[in-house]
């Protein structure tokens, strides 16, 4: 394993500078965010993200993410060119040394949370979800509202789009992922890229859209759908963990050994109820992910990708990007290095 640390481009208030003061981390996980989603990416702009990061002593370690058009999810027929365009990026990301792609499959909404600033009893704030006051949202007004990182929809394109995918069942959306991972993964493998699927987040449907990528069963059946190294998997402990049911150490050990987790994304939840969830500080202690274990099933197999510790909460009164300030995502690198250094065998 090897430390990683996300950073949002030139607009992040999180410096590549303070980034490389974070004992052990050495890679960059970041993205293109101005190129339209369906658009290739351009190999120049790719080229010089890469150039800024190695100027700061960092390597662009990971892409996340390359977003997938709505099209290709909806199984629709202009997918064709959207998926060349993919395959595209794919390309120009390993052609500037990237090895990790991280992406998801989820529709219309990324990860998303009912509230970005819960308070703990520390005086932090978090990030947290609660299925019912998600019910209580109105899609009616557009996504603007949503907390979260989704793309802000007008009430009109987001009106059209649930449209869309009312009908969609859980079997279409598993056609309609077997059907871009069989084109795009002989592309990742020609450049030299793995693909690393990020699980659902939350893992169950929200707003009645479907969400498939949710645990043990579908993570396998995701591998099978093109069984080859490069078609593998982002090992979220929060998104996962979300779950009860979803037992981390014994995933982590099953998936890594057979040297499918190209990519480990580490934090920490506490469930408070069902489909109800706030996020808590890394240590296992703090929460309901056992991450000493997930750790030590990734060294036992083998592991030696990339990490990083994922969202973090406000603290020192930081402000800044909701799961992505400096402070609280640095103590977790620390954490994370030193379990992984606590787990060497002598
Ligand atoms: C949230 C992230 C996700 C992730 C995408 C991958 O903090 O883990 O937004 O980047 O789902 O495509």
């Amino acid at each position: 394993m090897f430390l990683t640390f996300r950073w949002f481009g030139a607009d992040d208030p999180v410096p590549l500078a303070h980034i490389r003061q974070i004992p052990g981390v050495r890679g960059i996980v970041s993205a293109l965010y101005d190129v339209p989603i369906g658009e290739a990416w351009p190999r120049d702009n790719v080229q010089r993200l890469a150039a800024s990061v190695n100027d700061a002593g960092l390597a662009l370690s990971v892409v996340e993410s390359i977003p997938i058009h709505e099209d290709i999810k909806l199984g629709r027929p202009t997918r064709d060119r959207l998926i060349d365009n993919y395959a595209a990026s794919v390309r120009a990301i390993g052609d500037a040394g990237v090895r990790v792609l991280c992406y998801n499959f989820m529709p219309v909404f990324d990860w998303t949370r009912t509230d970005l600033a819960m308070r703990l009893s520390d005086g932090s704030l978090t990030l947290a979800y609660d299925d019912a006051a998600l019910a209580r949202i109105d899609l009616s007004r557009g996504s603007g509202e949503l907390p979260g990182w989704a793309h802000a929809y007008t009430p009109d394109e987001l009106a059209t789009l649930l449209a869309a995918y009312r009908g969609v069942t859980d079997e279409a959306m598993w056609e309609h992922l077997a059907y871009f991972l069989e084109r795009v993964v002989p592309a990742a493998e020609e450049a030299g890229v793995v693909m690393a699927l990020h699980p659902d987040d939350p893992p169950w449907p929200i707003f009645g859209l479907p969400r498939i990528i949710t645990d043990a069963a579908a993570l396998e059946r995701l591998l099978r759908l093109v069984d080859r190294p490069a078609n593998g998997l982002t090992f979220c402990t929060g998104s996962l963990g979300s779950r009860p049911d979803n037992d981390l150490p014994v995933m982590a050990r099953r998936f890594a050994e057979r040297g499918r987790i190209h990519f480990a994304h580490c934090r920490n939840v506490r469930r408070t109820g069902e489909r109800r969830f706030h996020e808590v500080p890394h240590p296992s202690t703090c929460g309901d992910v056992d991450m000493r274990g997930v750790l030590a099933a990734l060294r036992d197999a083998g592991f030696a990708g990339p990490a990083r510790s994922d969202h973090g909460r406000m603290i020192w009164g930081e402000q800044g990007r909701a799961g992505y300030g400096l402070h609280d995502r640095a103590l977790g690198a620390t954490y994370l290095l030193g379990l992984w250094e606590g787990l060497a065998r002598p």
